[in-house]
Formats: structure tokens, C-alpha cells, sequence
């Protein structure tokens, strides 16, 4: 498991997570995003575990990040690319 994943806590946003790696700059903004709506998501760093960097490249498509996972339902997910999108997705659902 990478460093930057948080699996123990405990406010994290249930059915999403976030396709990152720490040296990326559009990953960079995207975790701006979340700072500022004061959303926590769980984090799944591609340079620090390859299986999450499979798994990524195997559901979404592509292994470019940043790519939100979305789990609406059991069995129903879907792959968000593009960091504006992403920002734009988050805002939509979390900004008050
Ligand atoms: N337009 C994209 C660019 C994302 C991007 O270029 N990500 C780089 C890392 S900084 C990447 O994953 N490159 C590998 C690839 O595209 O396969 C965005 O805004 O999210």
C-alpha cells in the first residue's frame, strides 16, 4: 500500500477515489480542489503501487492521472479523466 493512500479514515467520501501521483501537477490542483471544498477522498498513488496503476489502466482506459473513480452502485463504475472535469464534478456535488 502506497503512503498516500488512507484507508483508516474515517470521514472519507464513500464510492470515489482519486488516481493520483504526487508528482503530477494536475493532480497537484485537483487536490487543491478537494482542500478547498473539504472533501476527503481516498487516494491511490500510480507511482507507489503498480497494482493501482493496473487497475487503473485496465477499468478506465488509460493510465493517466489524475482519474476519479466513481462507484455509484455496487457494479456500477465509472472513470473520470481530466482534472478540470474532475474539479468541475467534485465542485457540482460537494461545493455548499
Ligand atoms: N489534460 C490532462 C493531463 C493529465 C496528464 O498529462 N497527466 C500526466 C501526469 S502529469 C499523465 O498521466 N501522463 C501519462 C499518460 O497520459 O499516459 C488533465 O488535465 O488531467
Amino acid at each position: 500500500m502506497s503512503p498516500t493512500d488512507s484507508p483508516t479514515q474515517t470521514n472519507i467520501t464513500k464510492g470515489l477515489a482519486l488516481y493520483h501521483s504526487e508528482s503530477c501537477w494536475f493532480c497537484a490542483k485537483v487536490r487543491q480542489t478537494m482542500r478547498d471544498l473539504g472533501v476527503t477522498l481516498e487516494m491511490r498513488d500510480i507511482d507507489h503501487d503498480a497494482g493501482r496503476r493496473q487497475e487503473l489502466s485496465a477499468g478506465g482506459g488509460k493510465a493517466q492521472v489524475p482519474c476519479l473513480r466513481i462507484e455509484d452502485e455496487p457494479n456500477q463504475i465509472s472513470w473520470l479523466y481530466e482534472s478540470a472535469d474532475i474539479a468541475a464534478y467534485l465542485s457540482r456535488r460537494f461545493a455548499h
